[in-house]
């Protein structure tokens, strides 16, 4: 017997990635329902060579019955329709930021903490594109060393904010003086430190998630982050320049060795052969690619590392997918 899986916000870049992802992990999927706003609505989306016509949301067909829903189509229509689905007795894997920092709302990474999801049906959060890939890096490290401390620095692909995005920095590739809508300034030969909304102290909201989304997803609240967030013209894969202070000393063969053995983890670290991840390599994968592994000139306990990962796919579709697959595996 297979799935009944409904897809809300299926015509956005995340959506259709969702689609790709469902299709080429093969889920046993009986029937796809695919969900969108009036703008979207009785348009046509292919899957396994079937036209699916795209459904109106409503309050309704949320209380119709699903195995899983995956929600990719903002913040506003989580908060209104993810819980008329999940009081129906439907689970619902939601991409958007608004149940991330619900108390008991789990929020899933399943390389570092599928046990949360033992005996839930309800709402499950996925995490942010920055913080997954940075949480799948870390986690195998600070289950040997203890991780105390983490800096990291991103630079996220235009992709992370949309179809719009991907078409400002092609058109500005294009034309310098095209007009830049979506970013404060034009992303084209530039990197703009600004994502999401600032706040009183001075991070902006995707910074702060990476700080309190690392301390749910470990489980410690006393794990310091400090992230700065910034947007460069790369249209997919994110990567991000990762600082850690251990608590044990940590080795770098050792950690070398600990990667190459952790699962959704690829080291990618040859100095000496130019051997290390960037976006253009890692795109349209679904690994976490892990390179330029060195110890702190001064802090023994300090390592930096370099971290890629393409954030459409294991940074959303790939890792919601993933959440349906381990609970049918652990019969969750
Ligand atoms: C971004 N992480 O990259 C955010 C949302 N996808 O824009």
């Amino acid at each position: 017997m297979g799935l009944i899986v409904g897809v809300v916000g299926a015509t956005g870049a995340v959506g259709r990635k969702m689609l790709q992802i469902l299709d080429e992990r093969k889920l046993p999927i009986d029937r796809l329902r695919l969900f969108a706003s009036e703008k979207s609505a009785g348009t046509t989306v292919s899957f396994r060579g079937e036209e699916i016509q795209v459904e109106l949301l409503t309050d309704e067909v949320m209380k119709d019955t699903f195995d899983y829903l995956l929600f990719s189509a903002g913040g506003g229509v989580s908060e209104k329709f993810a819980p008329i689905a999940a009081a129906a007795g439907n689970i619902v894997i939601d991409n958007s930021s608004q149940w991330r920092m619900t108390e008991g709302i789990p929020l899933i990474v399943p390389e570092v903490n599928p046990h949360v999801l033992k005996g839930y049906r309800g709402i499950i959060a996925n995490p942010n594109c920055s913080t997954i890939q940075m949480v799948v890096a870390l986690s195998p490290l600070h289950k040997r060393y203890g991780m105390k401390r983490i800096v990291v620095s991103t630079y996220q692909a235009v992709s992370g904010s949309g179809f719009k995005a991907i078409q400002e920095l092609e058109n500005q590739t294009k034309d310098e003086n095209h007009p830049n809508e979506v970013y404060t300034r034009k992303i084209f030969g530039n990197c703009i430190p600004h994502i999401d909304v600032f706040n009183e102290n001075g991070f902006t909201k995707e910074e702060l998630k990476m700080v309190y989304e690392t301390q749910k997803i470990f489980d410690n609240k006393d794990i310091q982050v400090n992230a700065t967030t910034v947007r460069i013209p790369v249209y997919y894969g994110h990567s991000e320049s990762v600082y850690v202070e251990f608590e044990e000393t940590p080795d770098v063969n050792e950690i070398k060795e600990i990667l190459s053995n952790s699962e959704g983890i690829v080291l990618m670290d040859n100095p000496e052969e130019n051997c290390y991840p960037t976006p253009l390599e890692v795109e349209n994968t679904d690994a976490t690619y892990v390179g330029r592994i060195r110890k702190d000139l001064f802090n023994p306990k300090g390592i930096s590392l370099w971290v890629v990962a393409d954030n459409l796919r294991k940074g959303a579709a790939t890792n919601a997918v993933q959440i349906i697959e381990a609970m049918e595996k652990n019969n969750l």
